[in-house]
């Protein structure tokens, strides 16, 4: 096992990472920008390097600050987090090619599975079923294109293949408008990912978000530790996320989490990874694959007791996965919300100084967050400042747990979503459970205030 590790994020996943390191004896070493001077977590750290102004490009963006801090303070492992460097297959190459080690897969997995084209086509050729499409990216001859079109069907969706998390797509309903939407994607893709290729699908319009949690180590094993609802989202962002997914038959769900483990070890696939499907009339189609730990990791980890970070450094390490696949037992309900710095209804962003933070605790409930009575929340990052998570033996269990939750939280001093979060705990479509990802928006146009 490595002797110390870096932490290359903040926030809670910073934090998160932090206290799976002190469980397994490891130091840690957190890097931090001057935004981020007076974090907690900051102190708590083993040691703590300030690498940078607020700005990410010049501090959790800045991959030579980073490695020399690795250097200079000895540390063996770098670990990523979410966002940031996290799915960046060159900063994973730098970091191996310094001599230490990336907490993640291999810069090849990485970037399979960043252009969506070759994502898919890994996919198709692991047995993974994908939505219908071209084959590989769109030809230059536009009549090939319009013939690829109608054997796919309309409405189709045109996608970026260095897009992903909804970046670069467009929705096109008539063959009519179908070449002039493939030259715009295409050009806005050249411009934003350097990549101007392109694909069609067949274009779902109305499905869930399901994802599937694996595992892999570098021996040849591999497992999947169930699946996520994250339907309930808005313009691209998660705000609660559940396991299992609610009404989906068990069998159906199985068969597609096999296929995922099956498909990691047919690519060599090494550490934590998540399979995104849309679900749709029975059917699971994928979509993309992410090679980070995730913002929505802990209902898992709640569900089936394992814990994911720490696995990731285990596998790292090049050690075996402690477990088979039949010693997984998913157990109970999790759901989790996400606590974002903003206006409920607005959605923009309010940081500042919180005055009064207070955390909701009792049985079943775990709160991930950095926050705390006198936190600034600086304006320059992501708005999600924490996340409460409660599990359950059942659903409603685990929705009454998170009721109660939501009412003991107080913070004061910022706006916060936890006003949302507690009308949707208490609307009758999402405690039927099976909401679509559309969901939430319609619900907001009809909440209007
Ligand atoms: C789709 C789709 C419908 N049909 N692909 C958006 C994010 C990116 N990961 C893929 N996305 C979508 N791909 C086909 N063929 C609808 C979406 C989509 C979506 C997917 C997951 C979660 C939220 C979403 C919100 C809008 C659109």
């Amino acid at each position: 096992m490595f002797k110390k590790i870096l932490i290359a994020n903040r926030g809670e996943i910073a934090l998160r990472i932090q206290r799976a390191c002190r469980e397994m004896g490891v130091k840690s070493v957190v890097v931090y920008s001057e935004a981020d001077r007076d974090a907690k977590y900051v102190k708590l750290a083993d040691e703590a390097v300030c690498i940078g102004p607020a700005a990410s490009a010049q501090s959790y963006l800045n991959m030579p600050a980073i490695i020399s801090t690795a250097e200079v303070t000895d540390a063996e492992a770098i670990h990523p987090g979410y966002g940031f460097l996290s799915e960046n297959a060159d900063f994973a190459e730098r970091v191996e090619q310094s001599g230490f080690t990336f907490i993640g897969p291999t810069p090849e997995s990485i970037r399979i599975m960043g252009d969506k084209v070759s994502a898919k086509q890994a996919m198709i050729k692991s047995g993974v079923p994908c939505v219908p499409g071209s084959e590989g990216a769109l030809p230059d001859d536009p009549k090939e294109i319009v013939k690829i079109g109608r054997a796919v069907g309309y409405p189709v969706i045109i996608k970026a293949a260095g897009g992903g998390g909804g970046r670069g797509m467009r929705v096109v309903h008539t063959e009519a408008a179908l070449l002039h939407a493939v030259q715009t994607t295409k050009a806005e893709a050249g411009a934003a990912f350097g990549n101007p290729a392109v694909y069609m699908e067949k274009f779902l319009e109305n499905p869930r978000h399901i994802e599937i949690q694996v595992l892999a180590d570098e021996h040849k094993n591999a497992v999947w530790l169930g699946e996520r609802d994250c339907s309930m989202q808005r313009r691209h962002q998660k705000i609660i996320e559940e396991a299992p997914a609610p009404g989906i038959p068990r069998r159906v769900i199985e068969r597609i989490g096999e296929r995922c483990a099956a498909a990691c070890k047919k690519i060599g696939y090494r550490g934590a990874g998540t399979f995104e499907f849309l679900y749709e009339n029975g059917e699971f189609y994928f979509i993309e694959m992410n090679t980070r730990v995730q913002v929505e990791h802990p209902v898992t980890e709640l569900v089936t007791g394992v814990d994911i970070v720490q696995m990731q450094i285990r596998v790292a390490a090049g050690e075996k996965l402690p477990f088979t696949q039949r010693q997984i037992q998913m157990r109970g309900h999790a759901l989790e919300c996400r606590v974002n710095a903003e206006d409920p209804y607005k959605f923009t962003p309010s940081p500042g100084r919180i005055t009064t933070w207070h955390a909701p605790g009792g049985p079943g409930v775990r709160v991930d967050s950095h926050a705390y009575t006198n936190y600034f929340v600086p304006p320059n990052y992501d708005s999600m400042i924490g996340k409460i998570i409660t599990h359950g033996d059942t659903r409603d269990q685990a929705l009454a747990r998170m009721r109660i939750a939501l009412s003991e939280t107080v913070v004061e001093g910022i706006l916060t979503n936890i006003p949302l979060h507690r009308e949707l705990m208490a609307d009758a479509k999402f405690i039927e459970g099976g909401t679509s990802i559309h969901y939430l928006e319609g619900w907001m146009a009809q909440h209007k205030r």
